[in-house]
Order: C-alpha cells, then sequence, then structure tokens
C-alpha cells in the first residue's frame, strides 16, 4: 500500500482496539516517527464516543492516525493554552473520509454533527477523536463489507452496498489516508467551510440531548471550534458543545 510520505505503518491481524493500542504505543514511549497509522483487520472492541462501542464487523476498516505535536495538525489548531485544539479534527476528519467515499458512491456522503459520515441516510462511518500526552489520535472505523443491522441509534450501511460491488479495504485505506494528509494544513475557515457546505440540516429545526437534558433550535451551522450553533425559538443564540443531534 502507497503511504503519503513520511508515514509509517502498523498493521495488525486482530487487536482490542486500534485507539488502545495507539495510546498503548504513545504512553510506552514507541512512536518514533509519526504520523503513524495503525491499522487492523479485525477490532475486538472498537470503541466510540463517550465510552460507547463501536460494531467492529469482518471485512470493514479500523485504524487510528498518530500525529504528533510538532505536526502540522496540532500547530495548525493550536489555540492559545499551548495545547493541541482537537475540537475541528472530527470536521476535517469527516470531510476527508467524505471525499474517498465519493470516489465509490454516486450518493454524496453528508456530515452529521459531530462526527458521522452518512450515506443515504446512514452511518457508515464514524470518527473518534482522542489527545494523549500531546499526540493526536484519529481514529476512524468505516463499515466496508458488514454494517450492524440492529441495535445502533442511526440505521447503518457499508461502502459494498452503496457501491454495488466488493471494495478493497486497502484501497479505502490508501485513499483516506491521502485525503487526510492533504487536510492536515488546512486552516480553520476552509474546515469548517467544507463540512458546512454538505453537512446535515443547516437552517433545520434539531433537537441535541445532553443526557437528560434536551435544547431545541434552528441549526445555523458551527463556530470556529466545531461547536454547534443554535437559534432557540425565543431567538436566543446558543452554543452546543457536545450531545447528540436530532431532526424534528
Ligand atoms: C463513533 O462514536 O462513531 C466513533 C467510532 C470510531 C471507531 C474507530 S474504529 C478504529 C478506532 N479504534 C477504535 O476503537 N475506535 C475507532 P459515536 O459517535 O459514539 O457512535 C457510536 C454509536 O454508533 C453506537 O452507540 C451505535 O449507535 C452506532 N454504531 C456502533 N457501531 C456502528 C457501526 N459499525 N456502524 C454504524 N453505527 C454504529
Amino acid at each position: 500500500m502507497k503511504l503519503p510520505n513520511g508515514y509509517s505503518l502498523i498493521e495488525y491481524i486482530s487487536i482490542d482496539s486500534t485507539n488502545l493500542e495507539a495510546r498503548r504505543l504513545i504512553q510506552g514511549g514507541k512512536v518514533k516517527n509519526n504520523p503513524l497509522v495503525i491499522s487492523a483487520k479485525s477490532q475486538i472492541s472498537g470503541k466510540g464516543r463517550l465510552g460507547r462501542n463501536w460494531v467492529s464487523l469482518e471485512g470493514n476498516l479500523f485504524v487510528s492516525v498518530v500525529v504528533g505535536p510538532e505536526n502540522r495538525i496540532s500547530n495548525k489548531l493550536r489555540t492559545t493554552n499551548h495545547d493541541p485544539q482537537p475540537s475541528l479534527i472530527p470536521f476535517l476528519t469527516a470531510t476527508a473520509i467524505g471525499e474517498t467515499l465519493s470516489n465509490f458512491t454516486t450518493t454524496k456522503p453528508l456530515y452529521k454533527w459531530p462526527n458521522d459520515v452518512l450515506v443515504s441516510g446512514k452511518k457508515i462511518s464514524g470518527v473518534l477523536i482522542e489527545v494523549i500526552d500531546g499526540y493526536v489520535i484519529v481514529g476512524i472505523g468505516i463499515n466496508i463489507a458488514n454494517h450492524p443491522i440492529e441495535g445502533t441509534k442511526l440505521p447503518a450501511t457499508c461502502l459494498n452496498n452503496q457501491a454495488g460491488r466488493q471494495v478493497q479495504v486497502e484501497e479505502v485505506l490508501e485513499l483516506l489516508l491521502y485525503n487526510l494528509d492533504k487536510r492536515i494544513s488546512n486552516d480553520t475557515n476552509d474546515i469548517i467551510s467544507e463540512w458546512t457546505d454538505f453537512a446535515y440540516g443547516i437552517g433545520k429545526k434539531v433537537r441535541v440531548e445532553q443526557g437528560e437534558k434536551e435544547i431545541i433550535g434552528i441549526f445555523q451551522g458551527i463556530d470556529e471550534n466545531g461547536w454547534l450553533i443554535l437559534e432557540t425559538e425565543t431567538g436566543r443564540r446558543e452554543v452546543v458543545l457536545f450531545g447528540d443531534v436530532s431532526w424534528i
């Protein structure tokens, strides 16, 4: 497989979670060169956000890209507190996934705040970003050959169904890394506008669930942190940092 310049790759047949492996390598001081790509053919306990699971079925893509603190991805998104600002990375990653999947599907992938990629209204991919010791871990799962049939909040789909043919995981991974790498030095405005162009539900009424709490309003877009901007019924502007969005 062809990697972008300067990247290295570790491939596993089977692993608990590529994000967990990335964390172990960082904490063990074993990331000598980065970006480092960690991919696995099968994943036993895939992780979603907020302690949720990522159903990791055979024939799908599981990858984590580790980017060091000295790298452009961190520098470009750095805030005044000197920590890498990873809050826009899910959006940059989603658009890289979107462009990759567009090569195989006729239906344009759309983005659902904060980190989902949907095709035909169904979730095909998820992104889990973690920051460990200044390293950013970009975890990406894409359903290629299989998808969960039930038990997910949104209906799920996989690339083979959308493409109408058997797509090779390596083919998708190679393109994905290329599309991710070419966006790494994008600035805030590029990231936001590319995501917003194909975001689900801008201008529509949405419900954001935050545990017990819910906020309802018109989805206006995202701000420079990737936070969701809502206009509530009273005309007030609310900025939402986290939550699950649904359209009403
Ligand atoms: C995500 O979380 O969507 C992030 C998923 C990231 C997975 C990758 S795989 C490589 C790397 N290593 C890891 O261990 N993780 C990353 P979240 O937004 O919390 O969505 C999780 C929710 O999506 C679940 O609660 C289900 O409702 C649904 N879901 C789980 N597995 C799915 C699948 N395969 N396809 C579609 N939906 C799924």
